[in-house]
C-alpha cells in the first residue's frame, strides 16, 4: 500500500453459501480484508486458502469488524447463527432472503442489540457478483447513514439501490420483482407447454416468444401510470371486456393440445371478475389495471 492510500473497509461475512462465497471473493479480490464464517467448516477453509481470514465461531468473526454482512439462507438460520452473538456497535447487513415483516423484526432485534441495521435485498445470482456489465444489484433499506456510510464497500460486489428507511422495503421489492418474474416465467411454462408435442423447434419458439415478452414489457409502465392517475380507461387498446372474452379460446387450446390450464386459470379468474363487479363503473372498458385493485382487497395482510 502507498503511503496515502486510504485503507479499505474490513468487511466479516456470516454465510459462504453460493452467494456469500461470491461475495466474499469480490471483497477479497478488490483488496479488502476480509474474516469469514460458516456453519460448515470447509466451505471458510476454501476461502481461507484465498486470503480471508477464518473465525472459529460466529461471535469471533463479528468480534473481527465493525462491518458484518451476513448472508445465509433463511431468517431461521439468521437466529440460529447468531443466537449470543453481541452485536454491540456493529453495522449490521442481513442479505439473506427475508419477508418485509421479517427485515423489520430484525431490524428491531438488532437496535435492541446495539447494532445499527441495513436489509438487502439481492437481485443477482451467484455468476453476476463481481461482474458489473451483468446487471446486479442488491436493493438496501433501512439506516440510510449507515447506507452511505458503507455505500463504497456495498458497492463492490454488485451494484447498490437504497429504497428507504423502513427496513422492510428492500425484501418488499425483491419479492415483488421476484414475483412478477414467477408470472413471466408461468406463461414461458404454459407457452412451452401448449406446443410440446408438436413438431415446432423450441429453440426457433424460443426466439419468437422471448421477443414477444420484451415487447409487451412497456405495459408494467402504462399500469403504473394508470395506478398513479387512477385513470384506467382512457387510451385502452386492449379492453378488459375484449380479453375476458377471449379466454374461452386460451383455455379450448389448452385443452385441444393436452395441456392443463391450471397456471392460466387464476387469472382468467380475476379478470372475469373484475370485469363482472365492475361493471357499473366501466370496468370493461379498463386494461387489465383494474385487476391490481381486486387482489389489494381481497388478500389479507399477515404478521410474517
Ligand atoms: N443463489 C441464488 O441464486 C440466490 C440469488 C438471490 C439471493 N439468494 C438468497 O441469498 C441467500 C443465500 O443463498 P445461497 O445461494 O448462498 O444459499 P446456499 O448456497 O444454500 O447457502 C446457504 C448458507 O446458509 C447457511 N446456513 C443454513 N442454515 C444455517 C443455520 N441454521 N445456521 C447457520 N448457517 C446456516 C449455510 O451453511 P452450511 O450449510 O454451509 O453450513 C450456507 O452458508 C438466501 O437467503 C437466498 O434466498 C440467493
Amino acid at each position: 500500500m502507498t503511503p496515502n492510500a486510504v485503507q479499505k473497509t474490513s468487511v466479516t461475512m456470516l454465510g459462504l453459501g453460493a452467494m456469500g462465497s461470491a461475495l466474499a471473493r469480490a471483497w477479497l479480490a478488490a483488496g479488502h480484508r476480509l474474516t469469514v464464517w460458516n456453519r460448515t467448516p470447509t466451505r471458510a477453509a476454501v476461502l481461507g486458502a484465498e486470503g480471508a481470514r477464518v473465525a472459529t465461531s460466529a461471535a469471533e468473526a463479528v468480534a473481527a469488524n465493525t462491518l458484518v454482512v451476513v448472508c445465509l439462507l433463511d431468517d431461521t438460520s439468521v437466529d440460529e447463527a447468531m443466537a449470543g452473538v453481541d452485536l454491540a456497535g456493529r453495522d449490521l447487513v442481513n442479505l439473506t432472503t427475508s419477508t418485509p415483516a421479517q427485515a423489520r423484526a430484525r431490524a428491531v432485534w438488532a437496535h435492541e442489540r446495539g447494532a445499527r441495521y441495513l436489509d438487502g435485498g439481492i437481485m443477482a445470482v451467484p455468476p453476476m457478483i463481481g461482474v458489473p456489465e451483468a446487471g446486479g444489484y442488491v436493493f438496501y433499506s433501512g439506516s440510510r447513514e449507515l447506507f452511505e456510510r458503507h455505500r463504497e464497500t456495498l458497492g463492490v460486489p454488485v451494484g447498490t439501490t437504497f429504497v428507504g428507511e423502513d427496513p422492510g422495503f428492500a425484501a418488499l421489492y425483491d419479492v415483488a420483482l421476484l414475483s412478477g418474474m414467477y408470472g413471466m416465467f408461468a406463461g414461458v411454462t404454459h407457452a412451452f407447454a401448449l406446443i410440446r408435442g408438436e413438431d415446432i423447434d423450441p429453440a426457433a419458439f424460443a426466439a419468437l416468444l422471448a421477443d414477444w415478452l420484451v415487447a409487451m414489457a412497456p405495459a408494467v409502465h402504462q399500469t403504473a401510470d394508470r395506478l398513479r392517475s387512477g385513470d384506467y380507461t382512457t387510451n385502452v387498446v386492449s379492453t378488459l371486456a375484449m380479453q375476458v372474452a377471449g379466454t374461452p379460446t386460451f383455455l379450448r387450446t389448452a385443452e385441444q393440445q393436452g395441456v392443463s390450464a391450471e397456471l392460466l386459470d387464476p387469472f382468467f379468474a380475476l379478470m372475469g371478475r373484475r370485469l363482472a363487479e365492475g361493471a357499473g363503473e366501466g370496468a370493461g372498458e379498463e386494461d387489465l389495471a383494474g385487476v391490481v385493485d381486486l387482489l389489494t382487497r381481497r388478500t389479507p395482510r399477515t404478521a410474517s
